[in-house]
């Protein structure tokens, strides 16, 4: 009858995988000198959080070390971590942002 162990069985071998592209945190890192305001302003323009939400994740990377701050296609990831180092390059804070696959 349909709903047998070997009928699952075989539905479960066969059945098409369904590929996922794969996925890259994208962290934050902490570090002495770079002002909280920025991390926040970084957050809220490049990460669309809200105010509040990048708030509560540049104090998780103060206390912590590190956060993740979004999970992106590697393209996405890379962009973000380029658009990261550069604002931080450009205003002089020695910020650094990294990616890595979940
Ligand atoms: N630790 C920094 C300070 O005390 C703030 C900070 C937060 C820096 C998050 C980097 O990714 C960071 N000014």
């Amino acid at each position: 009858k349909p709903g047998d162990r070997e009928d699952v069985e075989l539905a479960v071998k066969t059945r098409p995988k369904t590929q996922r592209p794969p996925m890259y945190k994208v962290l934050l890192l902490n570090d002495d000198f770079t002002p909280m305001e920025f991390v926040v302003h970084v957050l809220e323009r490049l990460f669309n959080m809200t105010h509040a939400q990048a708030i509560e994740i540049m104090l998780m990377v103060h206390r912590k070390g590190v956060a993740v701050v979004g999970v992106f296609s590697h393209e996405i990831a890379e962009t973000k971590v380029a658009q990261v180092m550069e604002l931080a390059r450009r205003q002089q804070h020695p910020l650094q942002c990294t990616m890595e696959k979940e």
